[in-house]
């Protein structure tokens, strides 16, 4: 049997029971030790439950009266446990905005800056040069039409370039395109001329990888379509372009092939006393003007292409293509 209770001894409990829980709820500090108070008054095997669960042995008369007086200290207490945990919450909001303020006027801590590649600042050079001459940007698909890369260049079927050991295949008339020109096709199938272009972009060869030659590489073509153009125009164009990249250097013309170019030429300057070849051009070949339904009678232009790997690699004296590729931070810091 448990000790007999009277309902005053109850009633007096539950009136303890408000001070306490009262005052210490007022003095918690965080919310974890107001959830403490919280279990320790108001949980499952708190002292309210406590207090409550010798109810059971009071007449059955007198439990309403106590059970009401437990109700509303409960509610009280519930109260008080959200206008404290609204309190601790602001105190520590303030808290944080006070520790927290931030000045803007402090030395950064140092974030990391990247830097531009540098064969992507080559070709923004190269490309910056011939928009200072007039030229527009175009650019196209790396994944290309055979008919674009080689049939509309006057490439014949049979020329070594088209072979399976010189070109990426993707299926038969697909293929990664071995230069930029076919941009300037499909500019020229869009645009009439006049037209002046310069056509920048990755392009793929089957070559072995040494220090010069890498499957992957980066060209820039230029291409200028207009009445009256001559080699002249060409000539101009060329020394122009080389002077401002490297500065007033000895160049030479030599004449050389290509199918979609006729005369060709091949330029090389004169740099740290050696001939380097640099580019490729030549006045655009008839047929590939009339294979894009242009009159050869009205319209010339002339065309040029070059590695960008070479312009890069001269310009800051790097002795082997592949640190280009490698993306060695100590190398690529030093641009
Ligand atoms: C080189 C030589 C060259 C062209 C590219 C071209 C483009 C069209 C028509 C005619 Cl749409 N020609 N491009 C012409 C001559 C040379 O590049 O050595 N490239 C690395």
């Amino acid at each position: 049997m448990s000790p007999k209770v009277s309902i005053q001894d109850l009633i007096d409990q539950l009136d303890q029971l408000e001070e306490e829980a009262s005052t210490a709820i007022a003095a918690t500090e965080d919310s974890e030790s107001l959830e403490k108070v919280r279990i320790g008054y108001l949980g499952k095997k708190g002292r309210l439950s406590i207090v409550l669960g010798v109810m059971g042995t009071l007449p059955g008369n007198e439990r309403p009266l106590v059970g009401q007086r437990a109700n509303t200290l409960k509610k009280q207490l519930q109260g008080l446990l959200s206008e404290r945990y609204k309190t601790l919450k602001q105190d520590a909001l303030n808290e944080l905005l006070e520790k927290e303020t931030i000045d803007v006027t402090a030395q950064s801590s140092g974030v990391p800056i990247g830097n531009r590649h540098p064969l992507i600042s080559t070709t923004e050079d190269i490309v910056d040069l011939f928009c200072g001459l007039g030229y527009r940007v175009a650019e196209g698909p790396e994944v290309e039409l055979d008919q674009y890369n080689f049939t509309a260049l006057n490439i014949p079927e049979d020329h070594p370039a088209r072979d399976m050991q010189d070109t990426f295949y993707l299926d038969n008339h697909l293929l990664l395109r071995t230069h930029t020109s076919p941009v300037q096709i499909r500019y020229l199938e869009q645009n009439s001329p006049p037209v002046r272009i310069v056509a920048p972009g990755r392009v793929y060869r089957r070559d072995a990888v040494d220090a010069t030659h890498s499957p992957v590489f980066h060209q820039v073509e230029v291409l200028a379509i207009d009445e009256g153009l001559d080699f002249s125009h060409l000539r101009g164009t060329v020394m122009a372009f080389l002077k401002s990249f490297f500065g007033d250097l000895p160049v030479r013309f030599r004449a050389s092939y290509f199918p979609f170019t006729e005369p060709s030429a091949e330029v090389d300057v004169q740099w740290k006393g050696r001939w380097l070849e640099v580019m490729g051009c030549g006045m655009v070949d008839p047929a590939v003007l009339e294979g894009l339904g242009l009159d050869p009678e009205k319209w010339s232009g002339f065309a040029a292409g070059l590695g960008v790997e070479r312009f890069c690699i001269a310009r800051h004296g790097i002795d082997d293509i592949r640190r280009l590729y490698t993306s060695d931070l100590r190398f690529l810091e030093q641009f």
